[in-house]
């Protein structure tokens, strides 16, 4: 005989129920995290994990590919794989609910050695992932029971549809219902994690304080940039600067409670507060970062005046082991950095330890509250946000977070230049025009500029006004272009006489070679 009703789920349901209870725990575990410590987020702990883990190359495609959106696009892809896993599992769920348990817990596993291993991990860090889990196991339990939907011979439809929905706590109102809240809930308690983790920021505390230098820089003569030829303003401002760093959550440290401890080879260990750097000389230097992961052509390099403390000056007070080659400095959230002590203690050198730019305290993202300057090399080697310790060592005793990952010990700034105007696939009025941008040859600086186009011969580019050899150049030279299409070339020669090579080399592992090139074409 025909059974009267049968109890049953759909897969759909299934699928949909364990893609809210992941994003329950997700969702959950971010707010716990933004109460107790942002950095324990699960989603972020393993984000910063997977950080760690991507292999060099693979890193600087995805800087090439995604730029500074890199973070957005690494979250955005876990979601979409956490989303597909859960859906696979959910429908893997439809008569038990163990492939969906089992899939929640494995994943509160990973997360929690995503959070162990984080370079600062506490154990209440594990609190958030504790809570995911719940959050997610609570959820699906309750998902998959109301999910259940009851099937009945199609003769007997009619008379039984009615009372099946009347079963408590089953059906597909139920289920709807539930997983809208939970899905609401879900999203507002990720979006209040992200605002704890706002409210415990420093923002406010930073922007009460002031900034002057005792010694500023010299003001940047107007004639410093080709702005109006295309060329980027001489100083880049806090917000154009470009952010390159592994923080997914980042740092909020307090001026006040600050510490920088110098130790290691040294004769006195000095400990200093951020009182201790402001009651010194602050000298303020105009100063060009740039980034070993540039391109040619790439937009990885600014400039700003940057307000600090000289660090020859407090490492000599320091007393340097004559043995020790290189200091090795972390930040506060674990990432660390080998810089060569020659190179710090040079003749000339403006190494600094910065805690302005561009006048005001350092943007959080660029390090608040004390961050590493050292002209002449990219900044991996050199300029650490968020520093919080010092260790004077050597080269062979200590191997930093980019160097175990296959870039160069050392890495000094190569001397480039880069095409502003035209842009790439420009089409440009044909007869006179201005093609212009950018050269740097840091610590050594800029002898000359080379162009030439469609093959042609190199001609002499006019150089802006020199700010200091730790600086950018700008360039710019006037052309007679017949109509038609285009290809213009750029090289820079350093006081050093040394000319870029026209050699392409990648960025790993110690910076990116080869004269940059734009196709362009010319219209009547
Ligand atoms: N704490 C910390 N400091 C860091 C990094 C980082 O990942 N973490 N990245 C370094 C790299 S690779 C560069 S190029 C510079 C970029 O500094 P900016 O973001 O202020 O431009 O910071 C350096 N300092
Ligand atoms: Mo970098």
């Amino acid at each position: 005989m025909e059974p009267e009703h049968q109890f049953d789920r759909k897969p759909v349901h299934t699928a949909f129920a364990c893609v809210v209870a992941v994003g329950a725990a997700v969702g959950f575990g971010h707010l716990a995290a933004g109460i107790i410590e942002p950095h324990a987020s699960p989603l972020l702990a393993v984000g910063s994990a997977v950080i760690d883990v991507t292999p060099a190359p693979l890193k600087e495609f995805a800087i090439r590919q995604f730029g500074e959106d890199d973070k957005v696009v690494l979250l955005s892809a876990i979601g979409a794989l956490l989303v597909l896993l859960a859906a696979f599992a959910g429908i893997a769920a439809r008569r038990s609910m163990l492939p969906g348990m089992l899939l929640i817990v494995a994943l509160g596993s990973l997360s929690s050695i995503a959070v162990v291993s984080r370079p600062t991990f506490t154990p209440v860090w594990l609190t958030p992932t504790a809570i995911s889990i719940i959050a997610g196991v609570a959820a699906f339990w309750w998902l998959h029971r109301t999910a259940v939907v009851v099937t009945v011979p199609p003769r007997r439809e009619q008379a039984l549809t009615r009372k099946t929905w009347d079963i408590p706590g089953v059906g597909r109102r139920t289920f709807l219902v539930s997983s809208a809240i939970i899905a609401v809930s879900a999203g507002a308690a990720g979006v209040g994690g992200r605002l704890a983790e706002q409210r415990a920021g420093v923002q406010n505390e930073r922007a009460a304080l002031k900034i002057a230098p005792d010694r500023p820089a010299p003001p940047i003569p107007a004639n410093a940039d080709f702005l109006t030829d295309g060329t980027p303003p001489f100083i880049t401002a806090n917000s154009d600067f470009y952010r390159v760093d592994t923080a997914l959550t980042l740092p909020q440290l307090r001026a006040d409670t600050w510490r920088l401890r110098i130790h290691g080879m040294v004769e006195r260990e000095i400990t200093l507060t951020y009182d201790d750097l402001l009651a010194r000389e602050l000298i303020e230097k105009t100063i060009t970062l740039v980034c070993v992961s540039n391109e040619v052509g790439g937009p990885y390099i600014s400039t700003a005046n940057f307000i600090g403390v000289q660090l020859a000056g407090i490492l000599r007070e320091a007393g340097l082991d004559p043995r020790a080659d290189q200091l090795a400095t972390t930040s506060s959230d674990g990432w660390t950095c080998g810089t060569p002590v020659e190179t710090v203690m040079a003749d000339g050198s403006n190494a600094l330890i910065a805690i302005g730019m561009n006048g005001e305290p350092l943007p959080i993202a660029h390090g608040f509250p004390v961050r590493m300057v050292v002209p002449g090399l990219y900044g991996y080697v050199s300029a650490t946000k968020w520093l919080v310790d010092m260790e004077v060592t050597t080269f062979a005793a200590f191997t930093p977070y980019w160097v175990r990952r296959d870039w160069a010990e050392r890495a000094p700034v190569k001397t480039m230049s880069r095409i502003d105007r035209p842009r790439s696939f420009a089409r440009v009025p044909r007869g006179r025009y201005t093609a212009a941008g950018i050269a740097w040859a840091q610590h050594t600086g800029i002898d000359r500029v080379e162009v030439r186009v469609d093959g042609g011969p190199w001609r002499d580019a006019d150089l802006s006004r020199e700010v200091n050899v730790d600086t950018w150049r700008m360039w710019r030279i006037e052309l007679d272009l017949p109509p038609g299409d285009h290809r213009i070339e750029c090289r820079a020669t350093d006081r050093n006489g040394y000319t870029q090579t026209e050699e392409r080399v990648p960025p790993i592992p110690d910076g990116a070679t080869g004269w940059h090139t734009v196709a362009f074409s010319a219209t009547d």
